[in-house]
Order: structure tokens, then sequence, then C-alpha cells
């Protein structure tokens, strides 16, 4: 950097520590509309996948990095939305196997969105086990994705702290029919949603035992508070599969 430019920068960003703010988290987000082909195995390797921007994770309040690292991926075509995460974790833990149980007391990877002009919002949470709660406008008991897949993959052992694992996957494929504000329709180029990617991530080595980080600016550690989340807008023109052949 020249010391002109540095300067500037002091100027410009005098409450945060630089290394903070450069890494600071965007606050709108394209999602590409892809003509890939997706296989929702948990393994995020599709060329599709290796051809969309990558989301990083924070944590709340102070917009720190994530200790533990996450990469979070959003696609679109005519008729899915596509969610990925790719998640280091040194010690995998998850025992809820019962659907719309709270997760969250497990690793779990989480994804809130609002479709543009609803008043109502939507949270898929899976933990490391495959485990589904589902929920629209905050209740999982009057709404389910009837045709949401989803898939783990784990590289490490389940619930054996005695090791250090890698971490985990997710591969979600959310069927616009799914989604009651689209009436059946997918979203239109130019549509903007709003949107966050979250994750607890449990092990030892935290302070409180765990570790909470989002895609967005959380301002407070609640995932809920909508005013925190970016927006998502469906671009007009998707990759080709050529751009997707050239990785
Ligand atoms: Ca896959
Ligand atoms: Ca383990
Ligand atoms: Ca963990």
């Amino acid at each position: 950097m020249k010391p002109r430019q540095f300067v500037l920068s002091l100027f410009l960003l005098p409450a945060l520590p630089l290394a903070i703010q450069a890494s600071s988290p965007p606050t709108v987000w394209e999602c590409i509309k892809t003509t890939g082909t997706i296989v929702i195995d948990g393994r995020v390797d599709e060329k599709a996948w290796l051809a969309a921007p990558v989301l990083s994770f924070y944590q709340p309040i102070t917009h720190a990095p994530a200790t533990s690292k996450t990469e979070g991926r959003i696609l679109w075509d005519d008729t899915h939305l596509y969610v990925s995460f790719v998640a280091e974790d040194h010690d995998l833990r998850a025992t809820e196997s019962r659907r719309d149980h709270p997760v969250f007391y497990d690793d779990c990877l989480e994804f809130f969105f609002q479709v543009e002009g609803a008043n109502r919002y939507y949270n898929i949470e899976i933990n490391a086990k495959g485990t589904v709660f589902d929920a629209r406008g905050g209740s999982p008991r009057d709404f389910k994705f009837e045709n949401m897949r989803h898939a783990v993959h784990l590289d490490g052992t389940l619930n054996d702290s005695s090791d250090v694992d890698t971490g985990w996957s997710l591969e979600l494929a959310i069927p616009f029919s799914d989604i009651v504000e689209l009436n059946g329709q997918p979203p239109q180029p130019g549509d903007r949603w709003r949107f966050h990617l979250s994750r607890y991530d449990y092990d030892d080595r935290f302070e409180d035992g765990k570790e909470l980080t989002s895609t967005a600016a959380l301002s407070r550690v609640s995932f809920h508070y909508r005013a925190d989340w970016k927006e998502l807008v469906f671009k007009y023109e998707g990759l080709r599969m050529e751009d997707e052949l050239r990785f």
C-alpha cells in the first residue's frame, strides 16, 4: 500500500483495526445462475460450485473472522436454490436425530432467508448427523420443506473427541415450489431477498464451548435479527458451462 493510500484508509476507517475492516462482510451478495449439475451428496466438488463466489464467516458484534473457517456458496437455476457449506471443524459433535428438534445444540449449519416483499422468513438448520430443523416465521411446527434435498459429508469421527477432525460439508437443494410466497414461480433476475448463512461450532477450545459465526455483519448475538442480514440479488446472467469448465 502506498503511503498516501494508507493515510486515506486511516482517515476513512478510524474506529476499527484495519485488518478487521478490510475483511468485513459485504452487505449485498449476487446469486449466480448456473447451468451445471449439482449432485446432492454432501461433497462440494461439482464444477458449478467451484465457479461460485465464496462467502466467508464472521463473529457477531466484532465481525472478526471466524476461528473455524467456513465457506458458503449459493447458486440458482430455474427450479432450485442451491446452498453449500464447507466447514473446518476440529471436533465433530451431533446427537439430535429428531426433525425440528434443537439441532443447534450440535455442530450445525444454517440458512436464513426472506423473499422480497414477504413478511415471514425461513430458516433451515442441519446438524452434522444430517438432522433437519426447518421453520417459517420462526415456527417449525407448521411448516416443512416437503421436497428439499440435503446431504452431509463428514471428514472425521463424530462424537469422538479423542482425535482431531478435519471438518464437514453440507449441500442443500431447495425447490422454489416449496417457498410459499413464490406461488410456484422461480425468482426473477434482479429480485432482492434477504439472507445469511450461520453456524454453531461446538469445541472445548472455545471459551464458552462454542463459536457462533455468520456471513452477515451481526450487530448482536442473534441469527434471527433480520435487520443485520445481507441482500441476495438474483443475477440476470448466469455462468455458462464453458466458464465453469475452466476451473
Ligand atoms: Ca455434490
Ligand atoms: Ca472426532
Ligand atoms: Ca465442532
